[in-house]
């Protein structure tokens, strides 16, 4: 007999099937009647899968007391309660590693984008407006500095992408990192105040909401981008659209927003931003190796073994 499995939202669909092969699977968000579904369930279910995007509730942890096992799809788990996990003797694994390459290439993309008016120009193009005249310049990159708020992993892939286009690097993280030779500053208003680009990249949750507040967005000023490749609840986002469309800071490439997917529709017609569907991780092959992490994991729990990339 196969074990048991609860599925708190879809997933990669290679991962769902190799999922459906190992284990009776239970689909919580196919259930209409979510009390009858997990009663029903409640003293067989000790593994669970979820994304990211979706975590899982201290309540719904607490209505499988047999629960020993949080195998995530993302490397954020801001949507998990750990600690309250922990105590409730629940291990939270996530996918970390497989997916900072490409998150920092997807905030490249973004920061080129967005200081070269990459989007604006093809659509300047595709609207025929070329016929008229030139589209208006761009920002220089190559050569300008870059603050990046969390130098982790994927922090400090963004940091050597920035390398090779010359540019001087800085960071803000709760500690200043042994081994870095990019500035450290203790206030994220002072990195601000002194990069041209501003790229985020830290964990979301508590202790990081609204880092990027209306005082950092200040201090980035007219002439300076934003780039957010972590979670929209680390930028005060009504603050930002308000810059944004009122040209006190010069443009940002977005990834992340606080209610997705909806996105602010005063964003929609600013020509100042370029906006992405929470992508960065979304290649062919990170996510099949996200998805390959979220298996073993649960393989490893139930064969008793380590597990992998606990939390
Ligand atoms: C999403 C991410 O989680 O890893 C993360 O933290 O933000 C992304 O990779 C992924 O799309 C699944 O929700």
């Amino acid at each position: 007999m196969k074990p048991d499995l609860l599925l708190l939202c879809p997933l990669f669909p290679a991962t769902m099937t190799q999922l459906d092969a190992a284990y009776t699977v239970h689909r919580y968000y196919e259930a209409d009647d979510k009390e009858a579904f997990v009663k029903g369930l409640a003293d067989r279910v000790t593994a669970t899968a979820t994304a990211g995007h979706h975590g899982m509730s201290v309540e719904l942890m607490r209505k499988f007391p047999k629960l020993k096992i949080v195998s995530c799809f993302g490397v954020g788990v801001d949507g998990i309660d750990v600690p309250a996990a922990r105590q409730l003797g629940i291990a939270v694994t996530n996918t970390p590693d497989v997916l900072t390459e490409c998150v920092a290439d997807n905030a490249l993309a973004l920061v080129l984008a967005t200081m070269r008016r990459t989007v604006f120009n093809d659509r300047f193009v595709r609207a025929g407006h070329w016929l008229k005249g030139n589209a208006p310049l761009a920002d220089k990159v190559s050569g300008t500095s870059m603050g990046i708020i969390g130098l982790g992993r994927i922090g400090k892939a963004i940091a050597k992408r920035a390398e090779a286009f010359g540019m001087m690097i800085a960071y803000h993280s709760r500690n200043q990192q042994s081994g870095v030779t990019y500035r450290y500053y203790d206030k994220p208003l002072e990195l601000a105040r002194n990069v041209k680009v501003l790229v985020v990249a830290c964990p979301g949750g508590k202790e990081t909401e609204n880092i990027v507040s209306s005082d950092v967005i200040a201090a980035l000023g007219k002439d300076g981008y934003l780039v957010n490749v972590s979670r929209g609840t680390t930028i005060d986002e009504p603050a930002l659209v308000d810059a944004l469309a009122n040209g006190r800071i010069a443009g940002a490439g977005l990834d992340v927003f606080v209610a997705e997917p909806k996105v602010p529709e005063a964003l929609f017609k600013l020509d100042n931003v370029v906006l992405q569907p929470h992508v960065s991780s979304g290649t062919h092959w990170t996510r099949a190796a996200m998805g390959q992490l979220v298996v073993d994991n649960l393989a490893a729990y139930f064969a008793g073994k380590p597990l992998l990339t606990q939390v």
